[in-house]
């Protein structure tokens, strides 16, 4: 296993909208994606065995954008998911207008973004829209393609060109958080090499 970056992480707290935690001046690395697509387990991975127990209290739910502070110098950003399925269109909407408004209006620039991506269910409409807003303003981001553990090889390196072909250049990280696969290699797209 790679030298990890993340060596401790602890929950700061959760906003919905105009915060000072956005723009004091401490680096945030981002995590976006639909509902579901373990954002908060891949957060817990690049975490590590350490002190941030509960990301993701209800697996599936993040409705803030939840910071943690790791190594006590840099935040990394659970936001929340487009789409969970139980919730109501409004909910729904209210939600994506949250992300929407963290990449576009809030005064955040994340030093990077991990746009995650289920591997078994490929690009939705919701990461395109992602993807073209990232480019769009200018964010340094990769792609994690997650849950890999339940696809074949040769159906984890369709999904990788299927990606590739939509976003040339970006960097996209097959991962695991489950078997830990990928992990290693995603921490240092996003965060560089360790020290
Ligand atoms: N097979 C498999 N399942 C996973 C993996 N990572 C997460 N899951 C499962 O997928 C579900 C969602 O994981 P979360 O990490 O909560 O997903 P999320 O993207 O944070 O979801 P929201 O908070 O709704 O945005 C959970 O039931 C996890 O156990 C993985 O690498 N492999
Ligand atoms: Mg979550």
């Amino acid at each position: 296993m790679n030298k990890m970056n993340v060596t401790s992480a602890r929950f700061v707290k959760g906003v919905v909208g105009e915060d000072d935690i956005l723009t004091d001046g401490i680096s945030q690395y981002a995590f976006v994606g639909r509902s579901n697509v373990g954002k908060s387990s891949i957060i817990n991975s690049l975490a590590g065995a350490n002190d941030m127990a509960r990301v993701g209290k209800k697996p599936g739910k993040t409705t803030e954008i939840n910071f943690f502070l790791a190594n006590d110098a840099f935040y990394l950003v659970d936001l929340p998911g487009y789409g969970f399925a139980k919730a109501s269109l409004a909910t729904r909407e209210k939600i994506r207008a949250l992300i929407v408004w963290y990449l576009t209006e809030s005064g955040a620039r994340p030093a990077c973004v991990a746009l995650v991506v289920d591997s078994k269910v490929g690009l939705t409409d919701f990461d395109r829209e992602m993807l073209s807003l990232l480019i769009h303003e200018h964010h340094p981001f990769v792609i994690a393609l997650s849950k890999v553990d339940r696809l074949t090889q040769k159906e984890t390196s369709a999904c990788i060109k299927d990606v590739e072909a939509l976003a040339p250049g970006v960097p996209i990280i097959a991962c695991s958080s489950q078997t830990g696969r990928g992990i290693g290699q995603l921490d240092g797209a996003i965060f560089g090499p360790s020290s």
